[in-house]
């Protein structure tokens, strides 16, 4: 663990040089008059983005990967990453499991057991990208040629099978939702048929949502390419919107930020998918090329910016209460790091966003006048939000400078001497 009264410590050499930023900022936001330092602080305080439980070990590529030591060898030991993740940063106070990468003998305990260190499990993500004798029916199936699009009836049940114990799992852990990501696709034009595909997972999609409690949410993920390289069945967000309706009232779609080809305008697919109730969540992660899975805001923060607008715009004010998670994985980076760093880039666009003069933006529109549009905008992603961020993560327990307390507190070490220096994180 890292003690609060060490985060304190560290704290106490950067509480000077906060306040006095602070009170710049509360002068700043003063004489603009839209919006207030309190505002943004309490609204981020209140804000929590989800850890995957795969994004505390390395990931790796498929041409090698090199393990960072102490990675977690069981699921009590991720959620113990991200206890520590939470206590730095204030804003990671759930983890995302993963099944069969998660799949615990006794989900009561591990939930007394994540309780007792604060964290909650957030949406439950189910396999069906690979084969695995817990996920295939003993081995019996395989999913080369698809899950919930194969051409077997029998191969298509056993992936919906996986899913509805995904469900019963989540429901003994407390989760409320359930995203499914499939690799279901075409490598090969002529393969298979476009449309019976289709079909086959929303039929399958729809008996799944079946198997969803009362209070439970399904979430459909698109991507358009990868491990199918010609065409994946659900490609778009458009696809996955049709998926959803077809699915039933309470499946929505999820927008991974990496899974969308170069250039695709996602801010303007946030608007469309809030506009019709069916935006349910996020993976957040960056991009230069493709599913690169970079730390969350390093490439294209202008666009984390203005999707976060879109999200404030979709709730009238404030940011809807969707499924917000962190999807990354990290190739040469202490993972808990590069997680400190995604986090603090979400938090920063959400508080930039927050400053936008919606008022005087919806005049400028109304007025056609682009310039000063423009102008609104970029006055709020130019503002330096950094001390509000750091000022929430204080109020939380956090540390001002979670990356520097990190390295003070020496957690990496400690769990290298705990676990050792080749442990592997359970994933690919
Ligand atoms: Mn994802």
């Amino acid at each position: 663990m890292i003690e609060p009264e060490a985060i304190a410590d560290h704290n106490r050499q950067h509480e000077a040089r906060l306040a006095r930023d602070l009170d710049h900022l509360a002068q700043a936001l003063a004489d603009d008059g839209h919006v207030t330092v309190e505002e943004v602080i309490s609204a981020l305080v209140e804000f929590s983005v989800a850890a995957p439980s795969w994004a505390v070990g390395t990931g790796g590529t498929r041409f090698g990967r090199f393990p960072v030591g102490g990675e977690p060898r069981t699921t009590e030991e991720k959620i113990d990453d991200v206890a520590a993740l939470h206590a730095l940063t204030g804003s990671n106070g759930s983890i995302s499991l993963h099944v069969p990468w998660d799949d615990p003998e006794d989900p009561e305990g591990l939930r007394r057991y994540a309780t007792d260190r604060g964290i909650r499990f957030d949406a439950m993500n189910s396999n069906t990208f690979q084969d695995n004798p817990s996920t295939t029916g003993g081995g019996r199936f395989t999913y080369k040629f698809g899950s919930l699009a194969n051409t077997d009836p029998a191969v298509r049940e056993v992936a919906m099978e996986h899913n509805r114990h995904v469900i019963d799992l989540g429901v003994k852990l407390g989760s409320e939702a359930l995203t499914v990501w499939l690799a279901d696709g075409i490598n090969h034009p002529g393969q298979a048929d476009h449309r019976d595909q289709f079909e086959r997972v929303a039929g399958c999609l729809r008996e799944i949502h079946d198997h969803l409690p009362d209070g439970w949410h399904m979430y459909t993920e698109h991507k358009p390419y990868e491990p199918a390289f010609y065409a994946t069945v659900n490609q778009d967000w458009g696809s996955s919107l049709l998926l959803a309706q077809a699915a039933g009232e309470r499946a929505s779609c999820l927008v991974d930020l990496g899974h969308h080809l170069p250039n695709a305008n996602i801010e303007q697919i946030v608007s469309r998918l809030a506009m019709v109730g069916r935006l349910g969540g996020f993976h957040f992660n960056d991009s230069k090329y493709g599913d690169d899975d970079l730390t969350t805001g390093s490439i294209k923060p202008f666009q984390l910016f203005l999707i976060f607008g879109e999200l404030i715009r979709a709730g009238d004010g404030k940011l809807p209460s969707l499924a917000y998670m962190i999807d990354q994985s990290h190739n040469i980076k202490d993972p808990l790091e590069d997680l400190i760093q995604s986090t603090g880039a979400v938090s920063i666009a959400y508080a930039q966003a927050m400053l936008i003069d919606r008022t005087a933006l919806q005049e400028a529109q109304a007025g056609n006048d682009a310039a000063r549009a423009q102008h609104i905008l970029q006055s709020a992603f130019r503002t330096d939000v950094r001390p509000l961020v750091a000022e929430a993560r204080r109020r939380t327990g956090g540390a001002i400078d979670p990356l520097g307390a990190y390295r003070a507190a020496g957690y990496r070490r400690a769990v290298i001497d705990l676990r050792g220096t080749n442990t592997v994180a359970t994933g690919l």
